[in-house]
């Protein structure tokens, strides 16, 4: 507990006073008068400070009583920083490095301190500047995996997974913006909808297109009661922080049981976006390196992702859907291989429609993406997006055709991505 006293968001000058007492962030920055606290949050719902000490730095984040990026006509509670503080003890033991540590937790002022990254960027920002980061398909398909596996039945003593999955069922108030936000807002008209000046017909087109809808209907279903394994919940390039030689996953406030297959689709869509954003931000020269490269991580996180569920599913598949009597215990390996490949084919199908939704969402709905918004140009951003549009549709609709990433980037560099 850092501090006895009521909720109240925290500022620049009352965040020193206020944790400038707790031994260990003292022990870790150094004395509060000399911290220097900087507010740097510019994601959609919370209060996120950076604060320097003498010895050494951390990032302070908060919960404030209302959604950031609309204000206070959009109550909510505080209870995110609950839901984000237990989804990073439980997610960054599963893949040790790839998430802030924790040193110190509030509850009573949902305030989260953790691990300053420096000089880490968010990954949107590498998108739109144009940088190449080798690693990312490799940690990011891993890290999918091992949360993915780590925290299902094939893994976990099923006591234990369902205390959890009853824990985070009750993060009611953030599974339903998703729920809204993602399933049904792009589909319909919604006071929340904003989409780019050029694209109202197209956004019209697919409020009335009703293989859509029945698409939609039946991923909103999936996400509602398909809960596989604990999920990040809000897993996008804004959730991913990256330096020349490290990579980060923050923020899993939006954290649930739900289908293996989300945060794979929802990363793999926000990967599609920036791709379809770079006629807005490179030279021509440019343009053909740094796109390939962008299509390659999609594939890369595919295969990272499928090889790392492997190996966990031959070293760690100890769980109560492990099942090892059955197959490895009878002398049936082989029946065990084609069970895996079950697996693979149902989170590839669900991470496909779930890639189409997230992209409309972002192009429809009410969060949109830097990569896209930062095109300064409204008639190139327009028709960014209109391909976006193009492929978000074959992800929902078509994705029993798609067997491998190498299939959608060939039908991104169809459509005149470039
Ligand atoms: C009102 S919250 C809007 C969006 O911001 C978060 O980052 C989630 O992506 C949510 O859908
Ligand atoms: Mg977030």
């Amino acid at each position: 507990m850092l501090d006895k006293t009521a909720y109240a968001p925290l500022d620049t000058g009352s965040l020193p006073r206020r944790l400038g007492e707790d031994a260990t962030l003292v022990a870790r920055l150094g004395p509060a008068a000399a911290w220097k606290v900087t507010e740097v949050g510019d994601g959609n719902l919370n209060l996120v400070f950076i604060v320097e000490g003498p010895e050494g730095s951390a990032v302070a984040k908060q919960a404030l009583p209302y959604a950031r990026c609309v204000g206070e006509s959009w109550p909510m509670s505080l209870d995110r920083a609950f839901y984000e503080h237990n989804a990073l003890t439980r997610l960054g033991p599963r893949d040790p490095g790839r998430m802030p540590d924790v040193y110190a937790y509030d509850e009573r002022q949902a305030l989260i301190v953790m691990e300053h990254l420096s000089p880490h960027e968010i990954l949107r920002k590498s998108f739109v500047g144009g940088r190449v980061l080798p690693e990312l398909a490799g940690h990011i398909g891993r890290y999918l995996a091992r949360t993915a596996f780590r925290g299902s039945d094939l893994s976990m003593p099923t006591a234990r997974r369902k205390a959890d999955a009853a824990l985070f069922a009750g993060n009611v108030e953030l599974c339903g913006i998703t729920e809204d936000l993602v399933f049904t807002d792009p589909y319909t008209t919604s006071d929340r909808n904003r989409v780019t000046p050029g694209l109202e017909a197209d956004a019209a087109a697919i409020r009335n297109d009703g293989e859509l809808k029945l698409a939609t209907a039946a991923l909103k279903a999936r996400f509602a009661t398909c809960a596989e394994t604990l999920l990040h919940g809000d897993f996008h390039a804004g959730s991913v922080m990256v330096s020349d030689t490290d990579v980060r996953v923050i923020d899993p406030e939006f954290a649930f049981y739900g289908p293996i297959g989300f945060d794979l689709g929802s990363f793999i869509g926000n990967l599609y976006l920036a791709f379809f954003a770079q006629p807005g931000h490179r030279t021509l020269s440019e343009l053909t390196p740094y796109q390939d490269w962008i299509l390659s991580v999609a594939e890369g996180v595919w295969t990272s992702f499928a090889e790392e569920f492997g190996h966990l599913w031959r070293t760690e598949r100890e769980g109560m859907l492990g099942l090892r009597d059955l197959f490895e215990n009878a002398g049936d390996e082989k029946a065990s291989d084609l069970l895996l490949d079950q697996w693979l084919s149902s989170v590839w199908r669900d991470a496909l429609g779930f890639a189409g939704a997230e992209m409309h969402r972002r192009m429809l709905g009410l969060a949109h993406v830097e990569e896209l918004e930062a095109i300064s140009d409204p008639g190139m951003r327009a028709e960014c997006e209109r391909r976006a549009l193009e492929l978000a549709r074959l992800l929902m609709l078509g994705r029993d055709a798609l067997k491998h990433p190498a299939d959608i980037s060939r039908f991104c560099l169809s459509i005149g991505g470039r």
